[in-house]
């Protein structure tokens, strides 16, 4: 029986890559090679399934020209990378990597609004310039965490997560917005109340968005969505790029129409709008928000776990999408069988 070919995008754990390897006629990018869109076609043209993280784009376009392709296992939960439609048009099943990522990215998404708030980077900037000369009562005064308002934009897995350290950690009052209401059991848990964008935007001391990227959420936060938050409110963004305008926001931020921001995710990353980079209250962090060793190494693992299940012919563990027969892949599965 000859075995699946599977190309890895990305340099990903080496144990993983490893355990594919005793299930996969397997291409590892062990260089972390860049590829380009066309390259990358070219290397997935005679590859049955392919391990993604969210840096690489899968649309028809590309479905086209791999008609072998049968399955895309994401290295991320946020798919807006993936064109699921035209995935599931061409037979082509979508996975990600929901669960084993919420606890580290909402303790990040907590890290970034403290810093946010307690001004951590830019103070440190001022200290490692050399410009410290003495105490000042008015030195980077911030804006508190405990008893004051969270505004959480999508309320998720990870969402909650923040909700439940923001209420039960820091005494503050929660307030969501997400399309559909939480049951109440799980509002009671997280003591969180729903709200419409508009009223928790005007409402919130500190706003983090942690809502899929899609067309409906795109630039969700714009110039009139920054108006009319608070002067003192602070934003966090561990979503992704594109939900915020970032040009809107770096105004915002110049004119202090609000505090402060913390974003880890941006429009056209890893380039950033220079107007961020020219203002002092915002912290940026490179897209770190499930970075610890044990979780990058469970989202591996998951998405692994994914093709393995995959083509053992159990069916994928944690599918994005419903791929429609497409007989010339149930016939490569056939002859792969065999
Ligand atoms: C990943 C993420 O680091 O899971 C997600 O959706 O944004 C991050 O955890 C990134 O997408 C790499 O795959």
């Amino acid at each position: 029986m000859t075995r699946p070919r599977i190309l890895v995008a990305r340099a990903i754990a080496p144990a993983t890559l490893d355990r594919l390897a005793r299930h996969f006629d397997l291409t590892p990018n062990a260089d972390d090679a860049v590829w380009s869109r066309e390259e990358f076609a070219a290397r997935l043209q005679d590859q049955d399934g392919v391990l993604t993280t969210g840096s690489e784009r899968i649309d028809g376009a590309l479905l086209a020209a791999c008609p072998r392709l049968r399955i895309c296992a994401n290295m991320a939960v946020g798919f807006n990378n993936f064109d699921t439609d035209a995935m599931s048009a061409h037979g082509v099943q979508g996975t990600n990597t929901p669960g084993v990522l919420t606890e580290t990215t909402a303790d990040f998404g907590f890290a970034l609004l403290m810093a946010t708030a307690r001004r951590v980077t830019e103070s440190e900037q001022f200290l490692r310039s050399g410009a410290w000369q003495r105490w000042r009562h008015d030195q980077f005064c911030g804006t508190d965490i405990h008893g004051s308002t969270l505004g959480i934009v999508g309320m998720g897995r990870i969402g909650q997560g923040i909700a439940r350290r923001g209420a039960h950690g820091f005494g503050m009052r929660v307030v969501y917005h997400n399309r559909s209401r939480l049951d109440a059991a799980t509002e009671a848990e997280c003591k969180a109340a729903w709200l419409p964008l508009d009223e928790l935007l005007a409402t919130a001391d500190h706003v983090v968005l942690v809502v899929p990227y899609s067309a409906a959420s795109h630039h969700l936060i714009d110039a009139a969505a920054l108006a009319k938050m608070k002067p003192t409110a602070t934003l966090v963004n561990i979503a992704r790029g594109g939900i915020v305008e970032d040009a809107a926001l770096a105004e915002a931020l110049r004119e202090r129409r609000i505090a402060a921001a913390g974003l880890d995710v941006f429009e056209g990353e890893p380039t950033v709008h220079p107007g961020l980079l020219a203002v002092p209250n915002v912290v940026l962090t490179p897209h770190i928000a499930s970075a610890t060793h044990v979780t990058r190494q469970a989202m591996a693992d998951l998405a692994a776990d994914n093709l393995i299940a995959f083509f053992e012919g159990k069916g994928p563990l944690t599918p994005v999408n419903r791929p429609l027969a497409a007989p010339e892949k149930i016939a490569a599965q056939r002859t792969a069988d065999r």
